[in-house]
């Protein structure tokens, strides 16, 4: 097997969580991606090499062939087009909750309900299938700060410990989806290079299997 495979994957939890499951798979990282400045990372294996790129930006490296494999947030899938990638496993990493949060002692208003949030299709979906409307505000990040200056009423945004939340007096109030982080894989790599991806889907899912 002399294939190149390219892994791509952002630094922070992601990465920690994965470094796991990728030394299962005989994968070691020749470099910590916290500590260097290098974005394209070799591996001990010489045919295979992690692009250490932005979260969000993860499956469309994929999804173009730049990467034949990557690991993704599900908030982030469900924002992104899924078009010319598979989503093959959950890793049950990175775990959170998207939820709908507001200020603890919310005012009523008379008016629509005004939702900041950097998931604009998660938010449309979810109010739309409780037959709500509302007007949607798109932030890139901080939304925590939209309810306490009145640029929006709640926010959708993904809550782990809810310590940020309490930070800025702001409550979970709903439910939306449990998020974990997935591995996607893209079409045409699955095929060509099915022998050695499938191989790293073994090999993750017997690390996962036995964690959960
Ligand atoms: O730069 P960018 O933020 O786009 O990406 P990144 O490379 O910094 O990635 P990272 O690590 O922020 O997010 C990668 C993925 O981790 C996300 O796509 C989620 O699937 C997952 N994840 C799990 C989280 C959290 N938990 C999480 N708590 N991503 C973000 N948060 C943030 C959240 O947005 C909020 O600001 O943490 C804050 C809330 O945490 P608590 O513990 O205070 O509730
Ligand atoms: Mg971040």
């Amino acid at each position: 097997m002399n294939d190149q495979l390219t892994i791509a994957l952002s630094k922070g939890r992601i990465y920690k969580d994965t470094l796991p499951l990728l030394e299962a798979a005989g994968i070691e990282p020749l470099e910590d991606p916290s500590k260097s400045r290098k974005l394209i990372i070799p591996t001990k294996q010489d045919n295979v090499r992690l692009l250490i790129v932005r979260a969000t930006d993860a499956p469309t490296y994929v999804a173009h062939g730049a990467a034949d494999i990557g690991v993704a947030g599900k908030d982030v899938l469900m924002e992104a087009p899924s078009d010319n990638l598979f989503e093959l496993l959950d890793l049950h990493i990175a775990k959170c909750k998207l939820m709908v949060a507001g200020p603890e002692n919310e005012k009523p208003h008379g008016h629509r309900l005004k939702i900041a949030t950097k998931y604009i299709k998660s938010a449309q979906a979810y109010y739309a299938e409780k037959g709500e409307q509302v007007d949607l505000i798109k932030l890139y990040g901080s939304m925590e700060i939209a309810p306490l200056i009145d640029l929006a009423d709640r926010i959708v945004d993904l809550v782990d410990t809810g310590n940020t939340l309490r930070a800025n007096g702001l409550v979970p109030m709903e439910h939306i989806a449990d998020i974990s982080s997935r591995l996607i894989v893209n079409q045409h790599a699955y095929k060509t290079k099915f022998d050695q991806i499938n191989n790293i889907i073994q090999q993750f899912k017997t690390v996962i299997e036995k964690e959960n």
